[in-house]
């Protein structure tokens, strides 16, 4: 039986906007208040799925969340009609109001946390909801995630679909963003590497916030019933976050056995690269594609995006390709270096370049737009199939786009209660199409 990885892309939502929410996210903090598109960001997403759809990979969709996220402000005290609720809010407090307006749920690679039957001791595909603690706009995320795949990983006797961790600062979690797992094939058992930037208990000092802390990858390795000798829970460099990369996939990505990382990726290389060698033992050999810091400086690699890829398995090819952000294309120390990867003889054999620049501008690139869920053709027959790409699918997601989302929309729009209307409008029709049951949406629920 063929096992695949299958990317589940986290649909740009109608509220797409620039609002430098991201302490630690250089891309956030330098486009606060610009234009944003949301349609040219859901297209642009889309295009993306539609690219790995027809090139035979499977392509699942993750719903956009309900934004502006009236129900926190009802538990805040507003109270009335949205549209009440939202002016009073808006006049009261609008930072809070820009933090429940974020369409961040796009960034599919911190929903959850996922780990593949073939690493758990039940067998299971194991997710767990990312809190995303860390953040104001981000940490309203985890319940409708849960929901999300609950609905779409609905069979339990292949899907464990968990609660996110304790909302509490010490399980801070971001998900398979700081999550890499390496394997000989996706259907045999692999090494999970979890990545993290603090440990809950230390006196973390740094320039920007570390999201991931230790005591979360243990619990999520517990929870998920992972073999601890194939598993390595290891650090991220404070060097890497304080120049910016507030999670590891912003420094490294793996695939298959490949490990693609930049040199000052993890706190303790050595001691890194020897702890997946360990562990991978008996099973596959490691094959570490380490990128100099005198080839990419760290900077250009954040800037650039380069390790913020999809390092795929292509079909009928026996290289992998490397799926990057349109801006390593137009960084040259960054394109340089993949030319040099494509011309030698290694795993990496294509590098294609993704026009993503909407989801870029708020530090979310290809790999930040995408969940990796390997399935077996069996547990794949269990997936809501409304939610897998297919040409009718993307027709009909683009003339949804088209019909619902603005063209443009900038800071003081979103002050405007129109825009709640419009976002519920888009979500109400996006229940059917993706099948996912009225009352998914708290708003459709009353
Ligand atoms: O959490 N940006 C996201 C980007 C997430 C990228 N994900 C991965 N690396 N996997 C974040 O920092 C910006 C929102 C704003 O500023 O409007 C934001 O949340």
């Amino acid at each position: 039986m063929r096992t695949i990885e299958a990317n589940f892309d986290g649909l740009v939502g109608p509220t797409h906007n620039y609002g430098g929410l991201a302490d630690g996210n250089v891309a956030s903090a330098k486009n606060k208040g610009l234009i944003s598109s949301p349609r040219a960001g859901v297209l642009e997403g889309l295009a993306k799925m539609k690219r790995l759809a027809d090139a035979g990979l499977v392509q699942g969709v993750l719903p956009p969340h309900e934004r502006p996220f009236l129900p926190r402000l009802r538990e805040l005290g507003f109270s009335g009609s949205d549209k009440a609720i939202w002016d009073a809010a808006w006049a009261a407090d609008p930072v809070l109001c820009r933090n429940l307006t974020s369409a961040s749920p796009m960034w599919a690679a911190n929903a959850a946390m996922v780990s593949p039957s073939a690493d758990t001791a039940d067998g299971r595909v194991h997710f767990t909801p990312a809190n995303l603690h860390s953040t104001l706009h981000r940490s309203i995320e985890g319940p409708q995630t849960e929901t999300a795949l609950k609905a779409i990983f609905a069979d339990d006797t292949h899907f464990a679909v968990h609660a996110p961790l304790p909302d509490q600062v010490a399980f801070s979690d971001e998900g398979a963003a700081n999550h890499v797992r390496l394997c000989a094939e996706h259907g045999e058992e692999g090494v999970e590497i979890l990545v993290f930037g603090r440990d809950a208990y230390e006196d973390y000092r740094g320039v920007f916030p570390a999201r991931q802390t230790r005591q979360s990858c243990e619990a999520i390795a517990r929870r998920h019933g992972l073999n601890p000798k194939r598993t390595v829970i290891v650090r991220q460099s404070q060097r890497a976050i304080d120049a910016g990369a507030f999670h590891n996939d912003v420094v490294c990505v793996g695939n298959g056995p490949v490990l693609f990382f930049h040199e000052f990726a993890f706190e303790d290389k050595a001691g890194t690269l020897a702890a997946i060698k360990a562990a991978a033992e008996d099973l596959f050999e490691p094959i570490f594609v380490e990128v100099p810091d005198s080839e990419v400086p760290l900077g250009d690699a954040i800037t650039s995006y380069l390790f913020n890829s999809q390092l795929l398995s292509w079909p009928d090819y026996d290289r992998m390709v490397l799926i990057a952000p349109k801006e390593t294309e137009e960084c040259t120390s960054t394109r340089e270096y993949c030319e040099r990867l494509v011309a030698g003889n290694g795993p990496i054999g294509d590098v294609q370049y993704a026009e993503v620049r909407q989801s870029m501008r708020n530090g979310g690139g290809p790999a930040c737009l995408r969940l990796r869920v390997v399935l077996s053709e069996e547990e794949r027959a269990g997936v809501n199939p409304k939610c897998l790409m297919s040409e009718t699918l993307y027709q009909e997601l683009t003339a949804w786009g088209e019909k619902w989302y603005r063209d443009e929309l900038g800071p003081n729009d979103l002050g405007d209660p129109a825009l709640i209307v419009e976002a519920q409008g888009a979500l109400d029709a996006l229940t059917a199409i993706l099948g996912l049951g009225r009352g998914f949406y708290p708003f459709q629920r009353g």
